[in-house]
This record gives structure tokens, C-alpha cells and sequence, in this order.
């Protein structure tokens, strides 16, 4: 049996402390993270340096009393092993030569799928002979809809219209692409597995910019059907999945998907959660990153009311979303803390 508090609720056992970690808990934020960032080239080239990578993993484990701590790379690893051209601009976030055709779609090759990956395996394992062994990693990667949609838009901040167009008017090609990254995206979670990864998390940040008709199809069978086949192989290995902005269909996800956990976003109200998803899966969240910047009373408050509806069930504290770059390192502190100090 593991001594890992985080995979122990994740395997069914209530612990004495709920566990916390954070999404984006490596990053801007932390001084020590800019200081490696500045030296390191590109963004790329940080996640593809396993030396650098398994730093700034390390990084916040060294400050705060977080349960894991998730490898440092990016959702957008995996176009970039395509082939697709994918570059991380200075304030302007991640731009990528879009995808938008049959014919674009017959471009990308898996042949250099596994070896583009290998130093985030690299990375995984030099972690793994460093983390202190009450702390569990996690390794993940975006969910189909929501890397495609970036392959498609070309980069963030758009309207999805490119993507959704294209899902809408030709399904079948667009299916191409999505069961492209399905496969991929199960082989590259196996392959973080094999590496030492002991927990994954699958994110689809943008399943709720999908309307209820189009959801099951491009966000939750996909999702679906990597969680099978990575649990086909390591059925050892639980998965927490974090679809993104879905309302009431995460009880959609809860009854279909054979995910042990799901990371809920800062609009689900913690009781409901509590009634309707906790009998059946492990829960994670939810607290408003925002309220993570302000901190003080704010932040108590509603994580203690978080606590109270969900930590006398199987439940890992997470905020809603990632840690925002204002954040400061304090409220970290504070917030593990008050994390640990709860009694159900
Ligand atoms: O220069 C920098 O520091 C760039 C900022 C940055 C960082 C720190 C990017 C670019 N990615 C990351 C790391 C990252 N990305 C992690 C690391 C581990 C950790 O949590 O500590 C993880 C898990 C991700 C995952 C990721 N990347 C998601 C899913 C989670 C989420 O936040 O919704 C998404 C959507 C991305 C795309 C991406 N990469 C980077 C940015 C700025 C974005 C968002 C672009 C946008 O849509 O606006």
C-alpha cells in the first residue's frame, strides 16, 4: 500500500489531512521559477531540457507542504512531436501554424512522436529519485478537444469558430484529427507512466465551450477512450480528469468515464459536487484562483466552505483553474496550511 497521502484517497481510503496541489503550481509566480526561465531559452526548450524541467517541478515542493507535484511541460508538447510548428511568444502566449484541412491533418506524422517526448520521460524520471517520498507526481496532457482546438485556432484566446466550423461542417475529417490525438495522447500518458509518473491528469480546458449536442462526441467519448486504454495496460494508475466548464454534465462524466477522480471548475457549487459526483468519483477543487491573489479572510472563507461540503469524502484540494502569475507566494503558504489544519 502506498504512504502517499494524495494516492491514498485516490485508491479509496480517507486520510487524517486533505491533500493539496495546484494546477500551474510551477510558474511565474515564484521567483526561483523566473530566475531558471530566463536562462533557459525558449519555453520549449525549458520543457525539453529534463534537467531544467525536473527544477522548476521541484520548485514549489521546496517552498509550500503540496501532496504532489506535476511535471513541468505543456499541453502543446504533443502537436509540437507531430511536427506541427508550435512556438511560446513572450506575453502573448502559445502560436501555432494552424491545422485547418484534410490536407494540413495528412502533414502531421508520428514518426518522431516518441523520441520529440523522450526528455519529458527524462524529466519524470530525475523528479522521481527527488521527490520526497510522502509526495506523488503527477504526468498529463490535454484531452483531445482542447489541444486540437488550439491546433486549429492557431493558438489561445480565440473564439473557437475556426474549430467548431470545421467540427460541424465536415465531422469525418475533423474525427481524423481527434482520433490522431486519442492515440497519441494514450501512448504518451503510458510512456509517463513507465517513466514514474504515479498519478495523471487529463486536461480538456476548453470542453465547456462546446454546446451539450457536441460535447459527447469531441469531448467526453475521447476523453472516455484514452482513460480505457491507458487503464487496459497500468489499471494500478488512477487518472483525474478536468473537463473544464461542463455545469451539470459532469454527471455526465462521473456515470461514463472510469476516471477516479474529477477536478471541478470554479462554478460548481461544492455541495451539489459533494451529492452528486462524490459517491462515485474522487473530487478535486475548487477554489477561484483570484481568491488565491487576494487571500486573507476571502480566501479562508470559501476554502474552508469548500472543506466543509467535500472533505469528509474521498477529496484533494485544488483551485478551479491554474495559479495566476500575481499570486503571491504567502497566500501558498497560508492556504497549505489551512488545507492541512482542517478536521472533518
Ligand atoms: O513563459 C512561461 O512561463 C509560459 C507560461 C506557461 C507555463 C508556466 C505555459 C504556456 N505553460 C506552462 C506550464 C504548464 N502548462 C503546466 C505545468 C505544470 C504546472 O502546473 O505547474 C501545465 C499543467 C500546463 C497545461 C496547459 N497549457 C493547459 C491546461 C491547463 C489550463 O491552464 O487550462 C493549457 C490550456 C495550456 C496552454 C498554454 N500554455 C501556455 C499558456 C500561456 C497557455 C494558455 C494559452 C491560452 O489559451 O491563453
Amino acid at each position: 500500500m502506498t504512504t502517499k497521502p494524495l494516492l491514498q484517497v485516490l485508491h479509496g481510503q480517507v486520510v487524517p489531512r486533505v491533500p493539496i496541489w495546484l494546477m500551474r503550481q510551477a510558474g511565474r509566480y515564484l521567483p526561483e521559477y523566473r530566475a531558471v526561465r530566463e536562462n533557459a531559452g525558449s519555453f520549449l526548450d525549458l520543457c525539453f531540457t529534463p534537467e531544467l524541467a525536473a527544477e522548476v517541478t521541484l520548485q514549489p515542493l521546496r517552498r509550500f507542504g503540496l501532496d504532489a507535484a506535476i511535471i513541468f511541460s505543456d499541453i502543446l508538447v504533443v502537436p509540437a512531436a507531430l511536427g506541427q510548428h508550435v512556438a511560446f511568444e513572450e506575453g502573448h502566449g502559445p502560436v501555432l501554424e494552424p491545422v485547418r484541412t484534410p490536407t494540413d491533418l495528412s502533414r502531421l506524422s508520428r514518426v518522431r512522436f516518441g523520441e520529440t517526448l523522450r526528455p519529458v520521460s527524462e524529466a519524470i524520471a530525475l523528479v522521481r529519485e527527488k521527490l520526497p517520498p510522502a509526495r506523488a507526481l503527477f504526468g498529463f496532457a490535454g484531452a483531445p478537444w482542447t489541444v486540437a482546438s488550439y491546433m486549429v485556432e492557431g493558438g489561445g484566446g480565440s473564439d473557437f469558430s475556426t474549430v467548431k466550423a470545421w467540427a460541424y461542417r465536415e465531422p469525418d475529417s475533423f474525427a481524423g484529427l481527434i482520433d490522431l490525438l486519442v492515440e497519441v495522447t494514450a501512448e504518451y500518458l503510458l510512456q509517463q507512466i513507465d517513466a514514474g509518473a504515479d498519478v495523471l491528469q487529463i486536461f480538456d480546458s476548453w470542453a465547456g465551450v462546446l454546446p451539450d449536442s457536441a460535447l459527447e462526441r469531441w469531448a467526453l467519448r475521447p476523453t472516455v477512450e484514452i482513460v480505457r486504454r491507458v487503464g487496459a495496460k497500468r489499471p494500478d494508475v488512477p487518472i483525474v480528469v478536468f473537463p473544464r466548464g461542463i455545469g451539470a454534465n459532469y454527471l455526465r462524466y462521473a456515470s461514463e468515464c472510469d476516471c477516479t477522480g474529477l477536478s471541478l471548475d470554479t462554478s460548481v457549487a461544492p455541495a451539489w459536487a459533494a451529492r452528486e459526483l462524490q459517491p462515485l468519483k474522487v473530487v478535486q477543487g475548487n477554489l477561484d484562483p483570484l481568491l488565491l491573489v487576494v487571500g486573507g479572510d476571502a480566501m479562508r472563507d470559501a476554502a474552508k466552505r469548500i472543506l466543509d461540503s467535500l472533505g469528509d469524502q474521498r477529496f484533494i484540494f485544488n483551485l478551479g483553474h491554474g495559479i495566476l502569475p500575481q499570486t503571491p507566494a504567502d497566500h501558498v503558504a497560508a492556504l497549505c496550511d489551512l488545507v492541512h489544519d482542517w478536521r472533518r
